[in-house]
């Protein structure tokens, strides 16, 4: 039996917890199959009964809310997005190559999928239940208790009151036009486009207004931007950390495939990019030499900002080892860093070095 309805050829990292990438097929659709969709999880898939099934809104609210899902679908107009998630940790192989990296899962590129998602605006329900002065952050909470937070506790997470507030973040019934499947949250997720993927947190239960971030674990200790280095002679700074929210400009090579051997001479290179928070890719370069010189790719239309855009080029591959590499610049003109090495740190979280496939080609 395949986990979670997933297809076989998923990259499971780990059943229990169920952490498991979409594989490189299935990457290239625009809209990623729910059966290939990646799946995040820091503990395990609760169950709900839907028709228990209440969602609080408390906090720094006037009027506190209690709903079932009968009242979301009638009291709001429903709303159908497109919207990528990625996981913070999407591409942490590049890191853990520079140096290694314990207790996290060395995700590929594929902790990443982009469904259509359906449901109402967080922010309708929010103006029923008037944020108060001094509201500045919503927290959300879900259903599954996570052995691995300290202490063990609810997975939650929360986004600043205007990010709460932007038309774009939904809280979704619905995935691809079937029902939610347990695995990604039913039976209503947050989906916090163009943030990291924690922040869209799943079997949700409440939503409190508050004037200070989450204090829960996946929001004030993980998910955060440890300095780091990668030399382990050199001490790393002290810190706490910067909390990740926003996406930042990231690229993938789908095809060819690392470390595969071709036939020598013009040879399909695709992938995919994507910039984040409210931004579109602007422009993909490929490079058959390591990064010397560089030809321009084609990159698909911005059917949003909050979707991924595939891109593609025809590259004319010589014989013998080649390192192709990609680079992107998003709309604000943000370039990526070259080297995994300029952004080692200790969780491995935000790799957006420039993607290589190293191939053999003849
Ligand atoms: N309740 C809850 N929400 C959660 C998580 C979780 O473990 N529990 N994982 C988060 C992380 S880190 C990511 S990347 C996305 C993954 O969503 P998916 O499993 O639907 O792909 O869900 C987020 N929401
Ligand atoms: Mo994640």
């Amino acid at each position: 039996m395949s986990l979670w309805g997933k297809r076989d050829d998923m990259i499971v990292h780990e059943r229990d917890p169920f952490n498991a990438e979409s594989p490189r097929s299935a990457l290239q659709f625009h809209v990623t199959p729910v059966d290939a969709f990646y799946g995040r999880n820091h503990g395990p898939v609760p169950t709900a009964d839907a028709a228990l099934w209440r969602l609080g809104v408390d906090g720094l609210v006037g009027r506190p809310l209690s709903l079932s899902l009968d009242d979301l679908r009638a009291r709001w107009q429903p709303v159908e997005a497109e919207v990528t998630l990625q996981c913070a940790g999407n591409r942490r192989a590049g890191l853990i190559e520079v140096r290694d990296i314990q207790g996290e899962t060395p995700w590929g590129a594929g902790a990443v999928s982009t469904a259509r998602f359906r449901g109402i605006r967080l922010a309708d329900v929010l103006a029923e239940a008037r944020p108060r002065a001094g509201a500045a952050h919503v927290a959300l909470a879900g259903a599954d208790v996570s052995p691995l937070a300290d202490p063990p506790q609810p997975y939650g997470g929360s986004v600043p009151l205007a990010k709460a507030l932007s038309p774009e973040v939904l809280l979704a019934w619905s995935m691809n036009d079937a029902p939610l499947p347990p695995v990604h949250g039913a039976p209503l997720r947050a989906v916090v486009p163009g943030w990291i993927g924690a922040r869209s947190v799943k079997w949700l239960t409440r939503v409190t207004v508050r004037s200070t971030p989450s204090d829960n674990h996946f929001q004030a200790v993980a998910y955060r931007l440890l300095p780091g280095d990668p030399d382990p002679g050199t001490a790393a700074p002290d810190g706490d950390g910067i909390p990740l929210g926003p996406l930042t400009l990231n690229c993938a090579i789908l095809h060819p495939a690392d470390h595969a051997h071709l036939p020598n001479g013009p040879a399909r290179v695709a992938g995919y990019a994507l910039a984040g928070e409210g931004r579109t890719v602007a422009r993909v370069d490929v490079s058959r030499d390591g990064g010397l010189s560089w030809q321009r790719a084609d990159v698909g239309e911005a059917a949003s900002p909050w979707v991924w855009q595939h891109w593609h080029t025809t590259l004319d591959l010589p014989r013998g080892d080649v390192d192709i590499v990609a680079r992107a610049w998003d709309s604000a003109g943000a370039a990526m860093p070259e080297s995994p090495r300029q952004l080692w740190n200790p969780k491995g979280y935000a790799n957006t070095a420039w993607p290589r496939a190293r191939v053999r080609c003849g």
